[in-house]
């Protein structure tokens, strides 16, 4: 490809395909779905504080007994639209609702994926303006072509996925989608209205200096996991600590900061969640998957997140997950004590 001008994620997801001699290029087509999805989302997000009542509560709460708001409705509407009309997806199953959803037409139910999504992660950020995301993830369907998709379609092992991905909405808009082949990042241009190759071949650095964890919960967390907090707040100068701590509280950027900086994003069991709060289909999945491509760990305290065999839709999980060496040295204080699923 030429590297005199800009290269477009279509053209650089088609390059890809083009790896492989037997792909028909469906895959490429839902990943360009995707970035659509992801412009109009990142449209609707960037008037946010603009636009008459597209700030604020919705009214409604979630599945999860959360409150709603707008901007998780119509990003969560987008996508179910934009993948209905795509030729490419059989169904899909959203952090939003209840159920999975099956799309009836001829064309989807001889599509070979079907796709998750958290359409709106982070969503408590919306008021003050801070990064939310959109992620995704891509599995090859285990139910019969021809017929409509089942549940058992988006109840996958992660180490199934065949691709998974983010739109982080943040200073600027960026895609990045992870395949087998490795992890690309991508920046929204905004004068040609497309994702641009910023950010190719991306690696999580082995070592960090940078824990990410909402430290207020430090009270409800079992000793393993306050003897690890103890050792990165404390002093060694030979192992570079303390560490620096950084937490969003939006799991899309302060995954987005691990995977170019390095460090460690941590989600544990605790006394208030017992099997940890972030859900495995929409968000660790995804998320492990993303990082494991880029040479990271993601792992629940009792075994490798993408080994998780899900047994219902919005599952909850442990989550430890950044660089390596990080990841293995907070599997040393845990051990096997984290709540098992
Ligand atoms: P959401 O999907 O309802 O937005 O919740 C998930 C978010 C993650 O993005 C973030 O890492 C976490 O919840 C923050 O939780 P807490 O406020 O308990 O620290
Ligand atoms: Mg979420």
């Amino acid at each position: 490809m030429s590297q005199n001008r800009l290269v477009t994620m279509d053209e650089f997801t088609i390059q890809e395909t083009r790896k492989f001699p037997q792909a028909t290029g469906e895959l490429s087509s839902l990943l360009r779905d995707l970035g659509l999805a992801g412009k109009i989302i990142n449209k609707q997000v960037r008037k946010a504080g603009l636009a008459d009542g597209i700030l604020g509560a919705h009214g409604a709460t979630n599945v999860q007994g959360e409150e709603q708001m707008k901007l998780d409705v119509l990003a969560n509407d987008t996508l179910i639209d934009i993948l209905k009309n795509s030729n490419e997806c059989a169904g899909i199953a959203s952090e939003e609702n209840d159920n999975h959803v099956c799309y009836e037409d001829t064309f989807s139910a001889n599509s070979k994926y079907v796709v998750l999504f958290d359409p709106l992660d982070g969503s408590s950020n919306i008021d003050v303006n801070a990064p939310i995301g959109t992620i995704f993830s891509i599995y090859r369907r285990v139910s019969d072509l021809g017929k409509p998709c089942t549940e058992a379609d988006f109840l996958q092992a992660g180490n199934r996925l065949m691709a998974a991905g983010y739109i982080i909405y943040g200073s600027s808009t960026m895609m990045v989608y992870a395949t087998r082949l490795g992890v690309n990042g991508f920046t929204l241009e905004p004068s040609i209205g497309e994702f641009c190759l910023s950010h190719p071949n991306m690696k999580v650095p082995e070592d960090g200096k940078i824990y990410s964890i909402n430290q207020g919960n430090t009270i409800k967390l079992d000793d393993g996991m306050k003897a690890y907090l103890d050792y990165c707040m404390e002093s060694n100068k030979e192992e570079g600590r303390p560490y620096g701590h950084r937490y969003i509280g939006s799991m899309v950027a302060d995954l987005h900061r691990t995977l170019i900086k390095g460090g460690i994003f941590m989600y544990p069991a605790d006394k208030s969640n017992a099997k940890g709060k972030l859900r495995l289909q929409y968000e660790c999945n995804p998320m492990s998957f993303i990082v494991e491509a880029a040479g990271g760990k993601g792992h629940t305290g009792y075994s490798n997140v993408l080994d998780v065999q899900p047994t219902e839709l919005h599952q909850r999980v442990p989550i430890f997950i950044g660089s390596k060496n990080m990841v293995n040295k907070v599997l040393e204080f845990v051990g096997e004590k984290q709540t098992v699923a």
